[in-house]
Order: C-alpha cells, then sequence, then structure tokens
C-alpha cells in the first residue's frame, strides 16, 4: 500500500469515526429512541434467522447487544477507510460509498416504530460529517514522495522533469500536517462521543426509574367480541410501541416521577399539588378509551385504542373545589405545550383520567411519562397532554392554548367518522365474496351502525365488534361479492345521537377532517 494510500484510509476511518460520534450526541441531546449505529444492529438482529441468533447468542450470552453495536461500529470505521481508498480512484465513487451507507441506515431507522423528524436529525447529521470530514482529510493528504530520478536513458526523457525527489514541495501537505489534522479530528469525536454519553443521562435514569416501576394495574382482556374476523385489520387494542405519536416535543422531556408535581390551582377553593406517590395511593380507574388526533385526515391512522389506568380528574376537581364560575381547564405539560379542556367534559362522569399506564405498563416516555390527561370524545389537542404537570381551573375566554393559538379552534369534540382497513386502497384482490373492514368511531357517543357501498349501489349493513362502552372504536366487517374489474368501496358510520356521516368532506383544521373514506381496489 503505498503512503497516500494508507493516509486516505486512514482519513476514511477518521470520518467514520466522527460521523458516529456526531450523532450519537445529537441522539442524545434530542432524547430520540434509537442512535443510527444501534438502529442498524437492531435490523440486524431482526433479520438474522432465529436458529442462527440463537446460536450465537448462546455463545456469546447477553451480550449480543454491545457485541453487534461495537461491530457495527467497526464496520463504519472499515468501510470509511474504503470510501479513503477510493478517493484516490474517484472522489464520486467514495461519496457513494458513504450515501450507500446513509441509506442503509435510514432503513434501519425507518423500520423502528416511532422514527419522528427528530430522529433522522442524528443521521443527517452524521452523515454530513462523514462527508465534510473525508473531504477535508482527503485534501490534507501529503502527496505521494517523487521517484527518485532514473538514470537518463538515451533519449534523456524519463525523469527529466522530476524535481525535488522525496520533498514536498512548498504550500503542498506535509505528513505532519495530515497527521495532525487527522489526530485532532479523532480527539474531537472521542469528545463528542463522550459528551453524548453526559446528554443521555437524563433520560436514560427516567427510563430506569419507569421500568422499576410496578404500579397496581392489569392488562386489560380484548373482549372476544370486539374482534371480528377481519385479516390484516387494525388489532383493536393498538400495542404501545404501534400507537400513534403526536407532539411538538423536539426533545422528549424526561420526567423523574420521584420529582413529578402535579399542581391544581386557579377558581378552586384549595390549592393541590400532587406527587406520584399520591395518585398511587388512590383508588386506580382503568378503561379502554379510543384517542385520536384532530390531524388524522378521513382514512389516516392518527387514532388509536388503549387500556388506561388512572385517576379520575372528577375526583381531583372535586377535592379542590371548583367555582361554578369556571367553564374551562388550562393544561399545561413539563415542555410548555398547553391545551383548554371544558370543565364539563372532565367532571360529567365519563373516564377522564389522569393516565399512568397504557396497556398495563407504566406510560411510555414518549406517550408522556409520568403522567398524561386521557378524555374521552375530545380530540387530543384539547385533551390529552402528555407530561402533565399543571392543571388551571380558568374561563376559556381568559386565555388561549398552543393550537388555538395557531389557527385550530378551542373546542374539539371528536367528529364521527370510520375507515377502511381491508382492502388497503389500490390493492388488487381476488374476484368473488372479499371480506371488507375497518373501525368506526364517536367517542362518548357510540357507534350505532356502520353501512358501506360497493360502485355507488344502494348501502349495506356491516357487522359491528361489540365494545365495552361509548368510548372505544368499533370493528366492522362484511363480505362483498367482487366481480373481476375495478371496484370502489366506501364507508359512513351512524352514531348513537342518530347522526349520520355525510359525504361533505372538510379539511382538518380547525376542528377535524369529515366525509365518507373511499377505497379503489382491482377484482382479478
Ligand atoms: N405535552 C404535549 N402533550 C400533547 C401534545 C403535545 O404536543 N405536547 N400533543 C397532543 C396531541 S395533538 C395529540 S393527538 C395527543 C397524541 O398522543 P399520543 O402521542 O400519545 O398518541 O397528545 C396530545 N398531548
Ligand atoms: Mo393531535
Amino acid at each position: 500500500m503505498s503512503p497516500s494510500l494508507r493516509y486516505s484510509a486512514l482519513a476514511g476511518a477518521v470520518a467514520g469515526l466522527s460521523g458516529i460520534a456526531v450523532s450519537h450526541l445529537l441522539t442524545n441531546a434530542l432524547n430520540a429512541r434509537a442512535t443510527p449505529v444501534q438502529a442498524v444492529a437492531e435490523s440486524v438482529i431482526s433479520l438474522t434467522p432465529g436458529p442462527v441468533a440463537e446460536a450465537l447468542i448462546s455463545v456469546v450470552g447477553r451480550k449480543d447487544k454491545p457485541i453487534l453495536v461495537a461491530g457495527v461500529t467497526l464496520a463504519v470505521i472499515g468501510l470509511g477507510a474504503v470510501a479513503g481508498m477510493l478517493t484516490r480512484r474517484s472522489r464520486t465513487g467514495a461519496q457513494l460509498l458513504l450515501a450507500a451507507m446513509g441509506v442503509l441506515a435510514l432503513l434501519a431507522l425507518m423500520s423502528g416504530s416511532d422514527l419522528t423528524a427528530a430522529g433522522l436529525i442524528p443521521l443527517a447529521a452524521g452523515v454530513a460529517t462523514w462527508f465534510v470530514v473525508l473531504a477535508v482529510l482527503v485534501d490534507a493528504v501529503p502527496p505521494e514522495p517523487t521517484q527518485p530520478p532514473e538514470p537518463p536513458g538515451p533519449a534523456g526523457a524519463a525523469g527529466a522533469t522530476v524535481a525535488g525527489a522525496g520533498g514536498a514541495a512548498a504550500g503542498e501537505p506535509s505528513r505532519r500536517s495530515f497527521l495532525l489534522k487527522a489526530g485532532g479530528v479523532t480527539v474531537a469525536a472521542l469528545v463528542v462521543a463522550g459528551g453524548a454519553r453526559l446528554f443521555g443521562q437524563g433520560r436514560r435514569a427516567v427510563e430506569t426509574a419507569r421500568q422499576l416501576l410496578r404500579l397496581p394495574v392489569s392488562d386489560g382482556t380484548v373482549p372476544a367480541e370486539a374482534t371480528l374476523e377481519l385479516k390484516g385489520a387494525t388489532p383493536w387494542r393498538v400495542p404501545n410501541a404501534d400507537f400513534y405519536r403526536i407532539d411538538t416535543a423536539l426533545v422528549l422531556p424526561a420526567v423523574d416521577p420521584a420529582e413529578w408535581r402535579l399542581r391544581i390551582h386557579g377558581m378552586v377553593e384549595r390549592e393541590l399539588v400532587l406527587t406520584y406517590d399520591d395518585l398511587l395511593a388512590r383508588n386506580l380507574t382503568e378503561a379502554w378509551v379510543t384517542l385520536c388526533c384532530v390531524s388524522n385526515p378521513v382514512g389516516g391512522d392518527l387514532i388509536g385504542n388503549a387500556w388506561w389506568s388512572g385517576v379520575r380528574v372528577a375526583d381531583l376537581l372535586a377535592e379542590a373545589g371548583v367555582s361554578s364560575d369556571a367553564d374551562a381547564v388550562l393544561q399545561t405539560s413539563q415542555d410548555d405545550w398547553t391545551c383548554g379542556t371544558p370543565i364539563e367534559a372532565l367532571t360529567d362522569g365519563r373516564d377522564a383520567l389522569l393516565a399512568l399506564a397504557m396497556n398495563g405498563e407504566p406510560l411510555p416516555i414518549d406517550h408522556g411519562f409520568p403522567v398524561r390527561m386521557v378524555v374521552p370524545g375530545l380530540y387530543g389537542f384539547v385533551s390529552a397532554t402528555k407530561w402533565l404537570v399543571d392543571l388551571e381551573v380558568t374561563r376559556f375566554e381568559n386565555f388561549s392554548a398552543y393550537w388555538t393559538e395557531r389557527g385550530w379552534s378551542a373546542r374539539g369534540p371528536v367528529k364521527t367518522q370510520s375507515r377502511i382497513e381491508v382492502p388497503a386502497n389500490g390493492a388488487t384482490v381476488a374476484a368473488g365474496p372479499t371480506r371488507i373492514g375497518g373501525h368506526a368511531w364517536a367517542q362518548h357517543t357510540g357507534i350505532e351502525k356502520v353501512e358501506y357501498r360497493l360502485d355507488g349501489a344502494a348501502w349495506q349493513r356491516a357487522e359491528l365488534g361489540g365494545v365495552p362502552s361509548l368510548d372505544t372504536w368499533v370493528q366492522w366487517a362484511a363480505t362483498v361479492e367482487l366481480a373481476p374489474g375495478e371496484h370502489t368501496l366506501a364507508v359512513r358510520a351512524t352514531d348513537r345521537s342518530g347522526y349520520t356521516q355525510t359525504s361533505a368532506r372538510t379539511d382538518v383544521v380547525p376542528d377535524g377532517a369529515a366525509g365518507w373514506d373511499s377505497i379503489d381496489v382491482t377484482a382479478q
């Protein structure tokens, strides 16, 4: 290997390491779920055939993850070295290799369940670091020492132009300056990686505290009648890892339950300050509640159903003694997000909860650990505050909340909706009898019936799953006869107030989408 090839390899390896360090730091600073390296390691685990994985684990024991993470780190450094050597032939080739590595990491991150925009920042910054460090260091690689002049041949041509054999010409990078730069970048990368550990400590400590909690809650049993025979439908209970996530938090709040306080104040007789243990000492109420986002378009998936365990908000408000003039509760989160909720919805007997657990587990951090609110019948943006720390009893006219200031409605009752989950829009299915279905919801009003329509013919009644209360979504299904060709399917729900969804589509702004969901399918 020529010296300049070796230096280029070193430049690439240092670039690889630097990118990893930067992505680690940002992952921890932004409290993203996994570093790109961890995501790749997880993908490797999930793509490894079971028996192979088991055999490996029997050899390395439960250290499989750290070993894989170290392996992926070394692979990135090694591939960086290859990219460095490639620059000798073609810089574009080297950049393509780095870009391909970035795409692989992107795919790995995307296969995780809860990727957010913030989760992509560490990868983007890491890849950018690869490019910049590689370019800077490769430019600093000292040129090949020129060959000693050959003895002049008969034509006298061969070595005639060679001057200053072995020495760098003035202005050319020297070996010493290259090594200084490469060493400097390496030290900087190690400092950044060390800083990353500090950053992550708060979140890790809270995650550990969360995992050590043993809450007196149940897992919730999905009623057998809730689920119809419908392959490919969203499960009636959405697992935490698949539950949609919507919030404004770029950095996830890390709130230690031991330090968490909830202040209830404003138009009350007695101000209350509650600790996590205070909540745990109370009677816990458990209920199935379907939560959905006002930004959910018709047919969209910003909705989920879970088993929540928590303390009824009504009891706490009664204890504080709410003034009869108050009509709203202004909720504030640890990260200063706010929303306004009608007092009526919190005190009219429905299961409005300060939830501590979701599907039998302490709330996941990204779903509001340690405490969030859940109110059946209201969109999340006016009720479901995560990382909740403050409830001010007040009047709607006295405040404006986060989304209200940005053009959304001050009130947000859920609109009656239904969607088709099976078949998927645009799917090709076998002609003949075909199962169709999905979910319909009108939280705290209840679904009365769901109807579907094939190619504009008459509306037909669908089968409905049985639900434990008015507060959850309802599964619907039917069998339709599909002749070969293109078809359109539409769905509409009627709620228990007697209202039937109309075809009039409205935008999600300011208070939620309306209209029928409709899909196209081809039968063959
Ligand atoms: N602190 C905080 N709580 C929040 C939000 C937020 O941005 N910050 N978004 C709300 C919105 S718009 C919705 S739809 C729900 C989503 O809850 P989930 O992420 O647990 O599904 O949380 C609500 N609670
Ligand atoms: Mo939302």
